[in-house]
């Protein structure tokens, strides 16, 4: 039975290029990466062509800005992510044909082209304007470089193209006060050129390919195209002063490249070449070829993006290129409640992921799609991961697996038994059974991968159904005819979960088609009762999952709470200075150098240590409540600390403390004592 809807023999299938200037981390997995590796092997399964395409997003203000930061070149900064992300994804399982990056010579040179070919066909319009300019770097600055403050909220840290306090998306013009983020000088006006593609010149036709074209897209995502387009498009820049990118093709714009958005979707066409260039074959076949359908994955914030201004690059490029049959973005993923920030480190990131649960790909691939946000924002929990491992992946999936490949081997020494005389529920769950691979297809193919992977579930429970019911163990003595059908029906569906858990748990799917001794042969195979004859020999069985202990969703708990604490003290601010003292008034206070001569914790208060101090004329008696960040208070005996003399005496814990000793309190809380930088004589006066 041919159930794929997808009648195209070819797919070119992009993942959204990830910004080299920061690890991948799970909102980037669950919205883009892992639905469309799982997309990419089904399609696999059922013998299409497909090029699967990724890359790094290696030009635009994210990377400067991070450079800067660290103090070193763009380049150093995308060698390192680059690397770390195209590794992760590798360690993950993503299936890409290639993974290249935007800096690599055949992009340059395809987008440069792309560019070229446009101006020449006079499909850019060419204006001058007034752009911000920082007359102390000599440079025009856009987008990131330009912060003020929001006139939505008010907020004093907004960027040129966006306030992440309330998440407007906002024009430099917009902002109150504007500075550079690099010199902080405040900026002026100069004019410049730039490039235009005059997107409101393809309205009617974006109306009519997308909004009646393709009403079958997510709602999410056609009411996004819809809501852009009802507030009418305007010309889009598509060049920039900068002098990190791919360098504007023409003689009169040196010092200008083209602006990020322009050249990062070209990269899908570039690295399409590339794989092509590596490994024959024609690339034209991918973009320009009626027979392929083109599909990309990305989130919701690359929406406009995807569905708008590339394929008016692409029509305006004419030339044959084909145009998206579907743009399945996902909305966000948040961590334990609160919004996933790179900035704030709030976030679980996949190359630490890799390392702290080693092996464990296919748990963090389950869980994302478990709770992919499809339809709406979703959330992702530590302790919601160590459930749907132990208590799906490992008593469901696995238990079923595991019971069937024990006994099997228990009461036939691996060898697979023969199915007899079959009675209404052994046909009943074969029909059941043989459902699966339709239904389960049918759902990736509209891109439901929650439902997919759920009802790939409920066929390893109707297994754990089946055998229950039947109870194996018990009967094998009483009537062994019968446990030789049910271990047969019940090697059946192992079976297919070996395969159809392919697009989804493509570790475990290796493991158990090993242990069945058997090899994947598309998806359509599985549809077929019997994927393994009798007398086919199995092989003895492994753990597909382990339990995960409470121990180790502390340990990612903990890293949590160090990052909101870490956060907290970036984000400290010095109290406001109190109101003017004459000085008249601050002489008034006595504040002296006085010398420990004794210093032990008062008993039965926790934050009390008591000193006796030498004031240079006698011996006084002082209690602070430092105690909890002076441990071993013995150790204080000779420093010298500043303390105020002629503070009013006053009890603390029935003791008269005469004085008041000085401390800093840091931005933690922490009291630390305020001690002379060179030894003087006890008694001498401070101010
Ligand atoms: N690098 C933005 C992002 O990572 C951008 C995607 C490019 S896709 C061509 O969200
Ligand atoms: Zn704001």
């Amino acid at each position: 039975m041919e159930n794929c809807d997808k009648k195209a023999k070819r797919y070119t299938v992009t993942t959204a290029l990830p910004y080299a200037n920061g690890p991948v981390h799970i909102g980037h997995l669950a919205g883009v990466y892992v639905p469309a590796d799982t997309f990419v092997r089904y399609l696999r399964l059922k013998g299409k062509e497909v090029l699967f395409v990724g890359g790094s997003d290696e030009h635009g203000v994210p990377i400067t800005i991070k450079a800067e930061k660290e103090g070193v070149t763009p380049q150093d900064v995308v060698d390192r992510y680059h690397k770390i992300i195209k590794d992760s994804f590798e360690e993950l399982g993503m299936s890409y044909d290639i993974y290249s990056r935007t800096s690599s010579d055949t992009h340059h040179k395809t987008a440069a082209a792309f560019f070229k070919k446009l101006y020449d066909d006079g499909k850019f319009v060419e204006k001058e304007t007034e752009q911000f300019f920082d007359p102390e770097r000599n440079k025009f600055l856009s987008d990131r470089y330009i912060m003020g403050t929001c006139p939505k909220c008010g907020n004093d840290r907004a960027y040129g193209d966006q306030c992440e306090k309330c998440g407007s998306s906002l024009s430099p013009d917009e902002l109150i006060n504007p500075h550079s983020t690099i010199s902080g000088a405040q900026l002026v006006k100069k004019p410049t050129k730039h490039w235009y593609l005059p997107l409101e010149q393809y309205e009617n036709w974006l109306r009519e390919w997308i909004l009646e074209g393709h009403k079958e897209w997510k709602p999410n995502v056609y009411g996004q195209v819809k809501s852009w387009l009802d507030s009418g498009l305007q010309p889009r820049a598509v060049t920039r002063d900068l002098d990190w990118g791919v360098p504007v093709p023409l003689d009169e714009a040196s010092g200008k490249v083209l602006y990020v958005w322009f050249d990062a979707p070209i990269g899908y066409i570039s690295n399409t070449i590339e794989y092509c260039e590596k490994n024959g074959g024609d690339w034209e076949k991918w973009w320009k070829n009626p027979d392929t359908q083109l599909v990309h994955f990305i989130g919701k914030d690359n929406i406009v993006f995807h569905c708008i201004i590339f394929p008016c690059m692409l029509k305006a490029y004419g030339d044959g290129y084909i145009l998206p049959e579907n743009v399945p973005a996902n909305e966000f993923l948040n961590l334990e409640n609160d919004k996933i920030s790179t900035s704030r480190n709030w976030a679980v990131w996949l190359h630490e992921y890799l390392t702290d649960f080693p092996g464990k790909q296919d748990v963090l691939r389950y869980v994302l799609t478990a709770n992919a946000p499809e339809t709406k924002d979703n959330n992702f929990t530590w302790k919601d991961f160590q459930d749907r491992n132990n208590n799906e992946l490992l008593a469901i999936f696995g238990n079923f697996v595991n019971r069937t490949l024990v006994l099997t081997h228990k009461f036939y020494g691996g060898i697979v038994p023969a199915a007899e005389n079959l009675d209404e529920s052994d046909k009943e769950t074969i029909a059941e059974m043989n459902e699966y691979p339709a239904k389960i297809g049918k759902l990736i193919e509209i891109y439901k991968f929650r439902e997919a992977l759920s009802e790939l579930m409920n066929l390893a429970r109707l297994g754990n159904v089946y055998l229950t019911k039947n109870e194996p163990w018990k009967q094998i003595k009483t009537n062994p005819e019968r446990v030789a059908t049910v271990m047969n029906i019940s090697l059946q569906i192992v079976a297919k979960l070996a395969l159809l858990s392919e697009p989804f748990l493509p570790f475990s799917a290796k493991k158990l088609q090993d242990m069945l001794n058997i090899k994947q042969n598309g998806w359509n195979d599985a549809e077929k009762t019997t994927l393994i004859e009798a007398g086919h020999t199995v092989n003895q069985p492994t753990l597909l999952f382990e339990k995960i202990e409470d121990a180790a969703i502390e340990a990612q708990m903990k890293k949590l709470e160090d990052a909101k604490k870490t956060n907290e003290l970036n984000a400290w601010k010095p109290a406001e200075t109190k109101p003017t003292v004459s000085f008249d008034d601050f002489g008034k206070v006595d504040i002296r150098v006085g010398t420990v001569l004794e210093c032990a914790k008062v008993p039965k208060a926790d934050k009390l240590l008591q000193f006796l101090i030498d004031d240079g004329a006698e011996k006084r008696t002082i209690v602070s409540g430092i105690a909890k960040y002076y441990t071993e208070p013995e150790k204080l005996v000779g420093k010298q600390v500043c303390f105020i003399a002629n503070f009013a005496p006053r009890k603390l814990k029935g003791i008269e403390s005469q004085g008041m000793i000085l401390s800093a309190e840091d931005r933690d809380g922490r009291l630390v004592l305020i001690t002379p930088s060179d030894l003087v004589a006890a008694g001498c006066s401070v101010g």
